[in-house]
């Protein structure tokens, strides 16, 4: 899966040599000798990442003590390998080499999410660990005291544990405020026993970056974006200031909608909104209460989620209707393994993973999807993310091995979602989904919709990592894991717990990416860099009309313009993928700006009498 650089290093009897600087130290190496050893390199990673992948696999689909222990060893093995790589790659500091082996060399110092320590102890221990974190949280599940037998307001009616789709729906479909505190309450019980392993992976991880060179682990993280890190840390600022006040108008509407829904007491009118309120189990996006929020007389008058149903689409279908608009595009289908391989239904006899993700385990054509699949619309929206993914992955499947990436971590989540930007109701309609498309005075309840997907997302994405690079900083002790966690929900989203929270908790680990360690500010990116994408592709489609009316389905100039993008995969900074596709070479929130400009005017009117911002 995606959040793993899937190239290994063996720790070979050839490489023993180049380890030992000291050996070396006086001889003067050449960039041949660079080059042969950066291939040598390239080659053992893709192996040990192959394997890593595969029992990765098996693990994320078949969670049980014996595949943990397969994947943390298939881990471990590449991340000591790697790490091993990074540090022998230093004796070629200062030598002059070709702009590819120079970038072979970065993204070699640079690839690793959890870098291993060179005590065997400590690495043995970090893999056990971060397999751990991710199985605790896949395994995770929450029994309502009503299913004893009776606990008024509690998940009344079930009898069975319940896993994390179905706290979510009930956070999706619920308006029982009780019900729905239960919900939340309730999954948060899966993470305080990951508090302490989370606190130790915290050490080793750091301990091991310092030993590459880096201050810690967040420094490493944010290393990754051809700028300096520092920089890199001042752009998502500068790209935050650029949509926040959107985001604020969009946080004062819907906290005046639920108002009207959950009453003043429980909705204040200038304080920040109830996390159990928001329709999603992190309010990380909102279109789940978009019912509660929907304008008369603007609202478009369908309902994908119906429609799908309706339609009685089942999950294998959904993935078809993704696959085919990546082929209008004019690229190939997904070969029949990816059909054979993928998981695409929660098995009831296992537990299994179910947080989305896309693999692609030969690093050539194996491409598959895991996700638990619903029919609904969020889902068939994350089909398109994921399937994303695997066209991306293949596109630069020629690529040397250490070019075999997104040219950004944000550019590969940004992919499917810019061509999920594509479902309008004018595709809907070709899809014979919907007899009619909506006339133009119904789009503020289209826009609403999408805003509560995309607008409401910034800030969520925003701060994870914030609260990452303060923990690996040191910035925020353990002593304040969950209250600097709720400061900044509080701060940057506008969001409060409902129930008080302690140092008992752990809420950050009760969110996938965290118990997984995959970097967060890649999804902030993603949501700023796919509205840029959109607006190339529907130029290119020659689509004049207003950008959320666009669809490139079927434009095979827009495809070819974006496989351009896609087949450079990361041998190139990210700049330059970014201007084959845009013309552009900077991060830019213009172009979701642009596309939510008629619901920001609207906003504008209805909150005339409304305040904005929380105390
Ligand atoms: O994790 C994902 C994808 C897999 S890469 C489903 N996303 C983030 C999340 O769920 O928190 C997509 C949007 C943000
Ligand atoms: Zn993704």
């Amino acid at each position: 899966m995606l959040k793993i650089r899937t190239l290994a290093v063996a720790a070979c009897a050839a490489l023993s040599p180049l380890v030992t600087r000291a050996a070396v130290a006086e001889v003067k190496l050449t960039a041949a000798e660079a080059h042969a050893f950066l291939t040598d390199a390239e080659q053992e990673l893709l192996e040990l990442g192959i394997e890593a992948e595969r029992a990765n696999w098996v693990n994320a689909t078949f969670i049980t003590d014996d595949t943990d222990a397969l994947a943390a060893r298939a881990g471990e093995r590449l991340a000591v390998a790697w790490a091993r790589y990074a540090k022998a790659s230093r004796r070629f500091d200062g030598v002059a080499l070709s702009p590819e082996d120079a970038r072979k060399l970065e993204k070699l110092r640079l690839g690793l999410v959890a870098p291993a320590p060179e005590d065997p102890k400590e690495s043995e221990e970090l893999s056990l660990l971060l397999t751990r974190l991710q199985s605790t949280y896949g395994k995770g599940k929450y029994t309502p005291a009503g299913a004893e037998g009776g606990t008024p307001g509690a998940a009344a009616g079930a009898t069975e544990p319940l896993d994390l789709t179905a706290l979510s729906n009930i956070l999706a479909e619920s308006r029982d405020a009780e019900k729905l505190l239960d919900a939340w309450k309730g999954w948060r019980t899966v993470s305080p026993p990951m508090r302490a392993d989370y606190a130790r992976f915290v050490t080793l991880s750091n301990k091991a970056s310092r030993e590459m060179g880096f201050t810690d682990t967040g420094a490493m993280w944010r290393a990754k974006y051809d700028m300096p890190a520092d920089d890199f840390a001042k752009e998502c600022d500068r790209l935050w200031e650029q949509v926040k006040p959107l985001y604020l108008k969009l946080h004062a509407y819907t906290r005046m909608k639920l108002r009207e829904t959950y009453g003043k007491a429980a909705v204040p009118a200038d304080g920040p909104i109830p996390a159990h309120l928001l329709g999603n189990m992190w309010a990380q996006s909102w279109e789940n209460v978009y019912p509660l929020l929907a304008p008369k007389g603007v609202d478009p008058g369908y309902d994908l989620n119906a429609i799908l149903k309706e339609k009685k689409l089942d999950a294998r279908a959904m993935v078809k209707v993704g696959e085919g608009f990546f082929t209008s595009l004019g690229f190939a289908p997904l070969p029949q393994t990816f059909w054979e391989r993928s998981l695409f239904v929660k098995p009831k006899d296992r537990e299994v993973v179910c947080h989305a993700s896309a693999w692609n385990l030969d690093q050539v054509d194996d491409l598959r999807i895991k996700m638990c699949i619903q029919v609904n619309a969020e889902d068939f929206v994350t089909i398109h993310h994921e399937l994303g993914h695997n066209f991306y992955q293949r596109a630069g499947n020629k690529l040397p091995p250490f070019f075999r990436d997104g040219a950004n971590d944000g550019f590969h989540e940004a992919i499917g979602d810019a061509i999920a930007l594509s479902i309008t109701p004018s595709y809907l309609k070709k899809l014979g989904f919907i007899e009619k498309e909506p006339d133009a005075s119904k789009d503020t309840g289209l826009l609403l919709n999408q805003a509560l997907q995309k607008v409401s997302f910034l800030p969520f994405g925003l701060l994870i990592d914030k609260w990452r690079w303060g923990v690996f900083s040191g910035q925020i002790p353990e002593s304040r894991y969950n209250a600097a966690w709720w400061d900044l929900v509080r701060s940057y989203q506008g969001v409060a717990a409902p129930v008080a929270r302690s140092e008992k908790d752990f809420d950050p680990g009760a969110k996938y990416h965290v118990s997984a360690n995959t970097p967060y500010m890649r999804y902030f990116l993603a949501h700023i860099l796919q509205f840029q994408f959109h607006r190339a592709l529907a130029k290119e489609a020659g689509c004049t009309q207003p950008l959320h009316r666009c669809s490139v389905y079927g434009s095979k100039a827009a495809g070819a313009k974006f496989a351009k993008m896609l087949e450079m995969g990361a041998s190139k900074p990210w700049p330059d993928a970014l201007e084959a596709l845009t013309g552009q070479r900077q991060m830019d929130a213009t172009a979701i700006l642009d596309y939510f400009a008629p619901l920001s005017a609207w906003l504008d009117k209805e909150l005339a009498k409304e305040p904005v911002g929380w105390k």
